[in-house]
């Protein structure tokens, strides 16, 4: 008995395995917890506005209160130190700092952000500040938004305002938050803001997506002394149904759409319209000059992964003619997204882009897992939750060891929270939330990642 002891402490799965410089933490996003959606001066983003629609979101919920991080967020940058947890990802709301979009910059907005980051560094916390993360405001949509290509110009004075306020006590930033899914399910499938439909307005939104994520990022590396800069990108591990070559074709051009057309022109490669050739139709939308614009030397990679995709042909699908067969007819585990729980998934994304000669360090941004949780006797013993992490951060330990670059590792996400067109029902938090009542309760999962971060 005593030797079986023994053996299982020594080869025990923690953090330490990973090394000193790895970092770890957790995930969030303004409209998704800071609720206060119209205190002081904050005018309505898109997602208020997209979220007053009839029908678009699960049960017609939105984010007007949500964790109520806004006031509530010494509480829970408490509950992160609870939890060992030394890095905070969260994003800026754009229309609380800039309520015009341009121009006046919100006193009140500065003062909660610049509480929130002091806050944190007081607690030891370090801050990664993602600089958006969907929530475009309404003004801007107004004139077009992604689609029109002066968002270039508000994105970089949005940039140097964040920049210029925060940018003396926050060192880390991320540009964008998977341009992949606010351009493809906001501005081609409709089902999150400002939702928009078709290639008019998904190939703009792309194109323009691309400039911002470098014209961000050069303005940080100017304004920010000693800043890391990264951006982030959603990612998949993409196969095709069988061998057959249609659907290997197809799972080709579904990788070259949801995996490679935000990184690629950014190491400058380009768009991969070679692999999905509907992409070639973003040549009316790019002028001279921008492919080198479009290149940006970040200091690391953000990925985030949760699932892998299979994918055939299919002829019904226009442009792609390729489809996603959903996880509920695979037969396969499941979370409440119907997202599959394939932990292989992450290795191999972090194998593909360790394929990249540019990229420099990778980092995992977001990892998580909705599953259904109970409260009981005040306890929550998520124990699907805790198997996910556990099986997903040994596939990124098995990259570790095989030399492979990965440098770090947040969770998706702190607590339960608004999750875009689905409401409140899938529930991703090391927290768990009641809505009503807005206590908060650190479930099994978070009990686990404070001692697997702490042995
Ligand atoms: C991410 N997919 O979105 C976002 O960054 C978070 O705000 C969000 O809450 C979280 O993941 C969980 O959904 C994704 O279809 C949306 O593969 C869609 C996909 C992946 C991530």
């Amino acid at each position: 008995m005593k030797t079986k002891n023994n053996t299982s402490k020594k080869t025990k799965f923690t953090s330490k395995k990973f090394g000193e410089d790895f970092v770890w933490g957790v995930s969030v996003a303004a409209y998704q917890i800071e609720g206060a959606h119209d205190k002081h001066d904050k005018s309505p983003s898109i997602w208020d506005s997209f979220t007053d629609q009839i029908g678009v979101i699960h049960k017609g919920e939105n984010g007007n209160t949500a964790c109520d991080f806004y006031h509530k967020y010494k509480e829970d940058i408490l509950l992160m130190k609870a939890m060992n947890i030394p890095n905070f990802r969260f994003s800026l709301s754009w229309s609380r700092l800039l309520p015009m979009g341009t121009g006046e910059v919100s006193e009140k907005g500065i003062q909660f952000y610049n509480e929130v980051i002091d806050f944190c560094l007081e607690q030891k916390i370090t801050p990664w500040v993602t600089l958006y993360h969907w929530d475009l405001p309404q003004v801007l949509q107004d004139q077009g938004g992604w689609t029109n290509r002066e968002i270039v110009s508000w994105f970089e004075n949005f940039t140097k305002v964040c920049a210029t306020h925060f940018g003396d006590r926050v060192k880390h930033w991320m540009v964008l938050n998977e341009p992949m899914v606010f351009t493809g399910a906001g501005h081609f499938l409709g089902v999150h803001a400002p939702g928009l439909k078709g290639l008019k307005n998904f190939l703009p939104a792309i194109h323009h997506a691309v400039l911002c994520q470098a014209a961000g990022g050069k303005l940080l590396k100017a304004l920010v002394p000693n800043a890391v800069i990264g951006t982030t990108f959603s990612c998949s591990y993409i196969t095709p149904i069988d061998k057959k070559k249609k659907n290997v074709l197809a799972a080709e051009k579904a990788d070259a759409l949801l995996n490679r057309l935000f990184i690629e022109p950014s190491l400058g490669l380009g768009y991969p319209s070679a692999a999905a050739p509907v992409l070639k139709k973003l040549n009316k939308y790019i002028q001279p000059g921008d492919l080198e614009d479009a290149v940006f030397e970040f200091d690391f990679i953000g990925i985030q992964n949760y699932t892998r995709e299979v994918v055939k042909h299919s002829y019904f699908v226009p442009y792609l003619s390729a489809k996603i067969i959903e996880a509920n007819k695979r037969n396969v585990q499941t979370t409440v997204m119907n997202w599959e729980v394939y932990p292989k998934s992450i290795y191999k994304m972090i194998k593909k882009f360790n394929g990249y000669e540019g990229v420099k360090k990778i980092i995992i941004t977001e990892n998580g897992a909705a599953f259904e949780d109970n409260v009981a006797n005040g306890f929550v013993n998520d124990i699907e939750r805790r198997n996910f992490f556990k099986q997903y951060l040994r596939q990124v330990y098995k990259a570790k060891e095989k030399g492979l670059k990965i440098d770090g590792y947040f969770v998706w996400t702190l607590m339960d929270n608004f999750e875009w067109a689905e409401g409140y029902k899938p529930r991703f938090g090391l927290v768990h939330i009641d809505f009503d009542t807005q206590k908060r309760i650190i479930k099994s999962s978070g009990k686990w990642f404070a001692k697997f971060l702490k042995s």
